[in-house]
């Protein structure tokens, strides 16, 4: 097409023009890309702040060493792509993880001391943990490399968990359900701990009984659990599905789930949908994979499962449930590829990244080559997916998914991963062995790759006017774009990305802030004034245009505190309808109250009260 010495010309253009922004980082839209190296293996993975992810693996004998022993924590830094060896006093093996109410992140539970293989060794001895089993681990993250892992033998859970679910409350607390004492690949009641309890505790503390965790053996390990708008907890285990009301210890009972079991070691993927102001906040859970043996029965013990399942095909069923809108099982659009130990993240555009996992087996391994599980080297999982896909909720039936960008590695079991505040995501972990190994068909990855969304090139909008906090209710804040044509594009969004392990990220969901552009300006309303729709601390908000999202914002839900949060009158918006004769009245006043609200982005703080009749009719 063109001239060669016009195209050299253009070349040489472009090659000024990136050189002279240094920061642009193009050609990664819809790609995967391998960006470093983990030094421990990504069992369970966080985001931390900006730069800063934490990754913990369990104890085992990796290469790295910190205190003299092998190390099982390291902060990952997504911009130099280096790590921070950490130490943890305990064995995180299995642990669950979430976010509390002022900023901390804990990390609970886990498995005795080990030693060679993950046989059981003395406290202390072995590769020099604890037993985790009670532990609790507390991280504030740092951008300063001096953060260290708070992990001290004086406060402990009531009951020893390994597997346990940890979901953030209203209040701060979190919620911790399940596990069991000790084990292998799925409970038997004797090693089962169907009950609950809290962090920090609750009333008299100690633990509190839950049936359908005793109902669901073997499938009760890592229960699917959701906070709900109502205060109840969703969870799913076996094929149950119940609302949990945790104040009178009485459940709700839902259908059961069709399709396939989706709690490890079937291990499905799941997600609380987007909450949006025009959904009214009523909550949808997805759930997609999985996998079906048939009976019960057959999962088997702590010593493996009954039947075959390493070339057994993954489900690729998908079902929601919105409990409080009709409440029965809805199937979508299934899987483009059965997958198991498949995982969601959450987007910032309101699609979900569907990636990692097997088509065909499931998690969980084996030292015994002969289990009737036919482990592949010691792998219950075998035929890693490498399509990640995206699913966008807002599709029509027949159109949901869709592949983008291709993964180099496989991820099989103890893989995790994060969003990240641009909207990539990082994807870390592999380890289906009892302890470090290279000589196996599926031996322990090392390697952490980024996926990009389609539009990772594209100009972002700014974040510019975000707060650095959100409140429950209260007044808003406005932003202001370059054109009524972006702020009628614009929403803002709110991420908790949670932590990933085991195909789940505890903790993760999205909501969106109610907001009204006018003219150029995008009116926006804090949260809710419920925190059971999202619970206190921190998380990443975005300011999203037309799809696009800005780069993430860290900010604090909530006060900043464990405890009961302040709860305001619900931000009042400019309505949008067309004003008629006799609300007009109304209207004003409301557009009188936003005003108040926002006096520091207003020039002589009149700009509402000001407006004239052609601008109030497009409000
Ligand atoms: C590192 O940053 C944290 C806040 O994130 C601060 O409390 C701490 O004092 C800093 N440490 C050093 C050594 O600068
Ligand atoms: C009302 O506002 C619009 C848009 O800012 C402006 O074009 C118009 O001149 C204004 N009308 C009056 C009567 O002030
Ligand atoms: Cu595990």
């Amino acid at each position: 097409m063109f001239s060669p010495s016009l195209r050299s010309f253009l070349l040489a253009a472009c090659t000024v023009a990136l050189a002279g922004l240094s920061t642009v980082k193009a050609g990664k839209a819809g790609t995967m890309e391998v960006v470093g190296h983990s030094g421990v293996s990504a069992q369970m993975m966080f985001l931390g702040d900006d730069s800063k992810v934490y990754i913990l693996d369990k104890t085992e004998n990796n290469p790295i060493n910190v205190n003299g022993h092998p190390a099982w924590a390291v902060e990952y830094d997504i911009d130099t792509n280096s790590y921070r060896t950490m130490d943890v006093r305990t064995n995180t093996f299995c642990a669950g993880g979430a976010m509390l109410g002022d900023g901390r992140w804990l990390v609970t539970g886990g498995n005795k001391a080990v030693g060679k293989n993950g046989d059981t060794a003395r406290p202390g001895k072995g590769y020099g943990a604890w037993n985790g089993g009670k532990a609790l681990r507390f991280l504030k993250p740092c951008s300063n490399q001096s953060c260290q892992w708070k992990d001290s033998a004086a406060v402990h859970l009531d009951k020893e968990r390994w597997y346990p679910t940890v979901e953030p409350l209203k209040d701060g607390h979190v919620a911790i359900l399940g596990g069991m004492r000790d084990g292998g690949f799925v409970p038997t009641s004797g090693t089962n701990e169907a009950s609950y309890e809290f962090y920090p505790p609750k009333g008299e503390g100690g633990s509190r009984h839950m049936p359908i965790l005793e109902r669901t053996v073997p499938l009760s390990l890592y229960p699917i659990t959701y906070l709900m708008s109502s205060g109840e907890l969703f969870v799913q285990a076996g094929r149950q599905a119940i609302l949990w009301n945790y104040n009178s210890q009485s459940e709700t009972r839902l259908a059961n789930i069709p399709g396939a079991p989706r709690v490890y070691p079937a291990s499905g993927g799941s997600a609380l949908l987007p909450l949006r102001p025009s959904n009214n906040y009523k909550e949808t859970i997805l759930f997609c994979g999985g996998m079906a043996l048939g009976k019960g029965d057959n999962w088997g013990d702590e010593a493996g499962p009954r039947v075959m399942v390493t070339q057994r095909p993954a489900s690729t069923s998908c079902e929601q449930i919105s409990p409080f809108l009709g409440g029965d099982w809805e199937s979508v659009d299934d899987l483009p590829e059965a997958r198991s130990m498949g995982q969601f993240i959450q987007l910032p555009d309101g699609r979900l990244w569907f990636g990692n996992g097997v088509k065909t087996g499931t998690a969980g391994y084996t030292d015994n080559s002969r289990s009737a599980g036919e482990p592949v080297g010691k792998s219950f999982g075998d035929n890693p997916s490498y399509q990640p896909y995206v699913y966008d909720p807002t599709a029509s039936a027949g159109n949901r998914w869709k592949a983008v960008g291709r993964a180099k590695v496989g991820r099989l079991y103890h893989s995790s991963a994060t969003l990240l505040p641009d909207s990539s995501i990082l994807v870390a972990g592999s380890n289906p062995n009892p302890d470090y190994t290279t000589g196996e068909k599926w031996s322990t990855e090392y390697r952490v790759e980024r996926w990009y969304p389609e539009y990772y090139d594209e100009p972002r909008p700014s974040r510019k006017g975000l707060p650095s906090s959100l409140s429950y209710g209260g007044k808003g804040f406005t932003l202001t774009f370059d054109s009524a044509s972006a702020a009628s594009k614009a929403k803002v969004v709110v991420i908790r990305t949670g932590f990933s392990t085991h195909g789940m990220n505890m903790g993760q969901r999205m909501i969106e802030l109610a907001s009204v552009a006018v003219g150029k300006k995008l009116v926006v309303s804090q949260l809710p004034p419920n925190p059971n729709l999202f619970a206190p601390g921190s998380a990443l908000a975005f300011v999203v245009v037309d799809g696009v999202p800005s780069r993430g914002k860290f900010i604090m839900v909530g006060n900043g505190e464990i405890g009961k949060q302040p709860i305001l009158e619900e931000t009042v918006l400019p309505t949008k309808r067309d004003d008629q004769e006799d609300e007009t009245g109304e209207l004003l006043e409301r557009e009188v109250d936003v005003q108040e609200s926002f006096q520091q982005h207003k020039r002589g703080g009149s700009a509402y009260s000001r407006i004239n009749k052609s601008v109030r009719d497009r409000l």
